[in-house]
């Protein structure tokens, strides 16, 4: 049994994508973030980090998105979301889900010119190519996806110099699971910033 604690539009988005992506029978338990529902005792005894997002698998605790995502695409190999092309393009896709973790997802707190500044780099790697890693969609994308989505705001990706942000970021938005995910999350309200 595989149980998704989330905020919706948080960084949860992108486990609650991969599993759809993957047709996973899950379960979800939405939280808010405004009403600080992840920093309650009931909470911090499932999860001490006091965040999501948090995968219980089985009733064990997962936590971290990349380590989320990577489970997601190894217990799931049919969705092939695991990027192909053996050791080298796995390592690939996890280090550009270290680098949406460790750089991108800061920046978004820094605010607009930290945000521009972690895209420059992302924009250079990515330039020429439609995914992050090989010739398909992996987690990787889904990864960088749900930050391009969540900096909006902050940084305009089409006005901004980032044409190959501002395509992988339509590409994965059109998707039907990706969509179905927003809306289970009820961001439909939010306009997207790339179309
Ligand atoms: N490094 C973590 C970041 C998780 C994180 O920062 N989650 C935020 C939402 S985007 C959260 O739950 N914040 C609630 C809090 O800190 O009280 C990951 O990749 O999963």
């Amino acid at each position: 049994m595989l149980i998704l604690l989330y905020a919706p539009g948080s960084s949860s988005l992108a486990p609650h994508i991969a599993l759809n992506e993957a047709g996973a029978a899950f379960e979800t338990r939405r939280f808010s973030l405004a009403d600080k529902e992840t920093r309650t005792p009931e909470f911090l005894a499932v999860n001490p980090a006091g965040k999501v997002p948090a995968l219980l698998i089985d009733g064990r605790l997962m936590t971290e998105v990349a380590g989320i995502l990577f489970y997601i695409a190894r217990r799931f190999p049919e969705a092939r979301l695991m990027p192909a092309g053996g050791v080298e393009a796995e390592a690939q896709a996890v280090s550009w889900m270290s680098f949406v973790a460790s750089t991108v997802h800061p920046a978004f707190r820094a605010g607009a010119d930290a945000v521009r500044e972690a895209f420059v780099v992302a924009e250079a790697r990515l330039a020429g190519r439609a995914w992050t890693v090989g010739e398909s969609y992996s987690i990787a994308d889904i990864h960088l996806f749900r930050l391009l989505w969540r900096t909006r705001d902050l940084v305009d990706v089409r006005s901004g110099g980032f044409p190959a942000l501002a395509a992988l970021y339509s590409r994965v938005h059109d998707r039907p699971a990706v969509r179905r995910t927003m809306a289970a999350e009820k961001l439909e309200g939010y306009a997207p910033p790339v179309r």
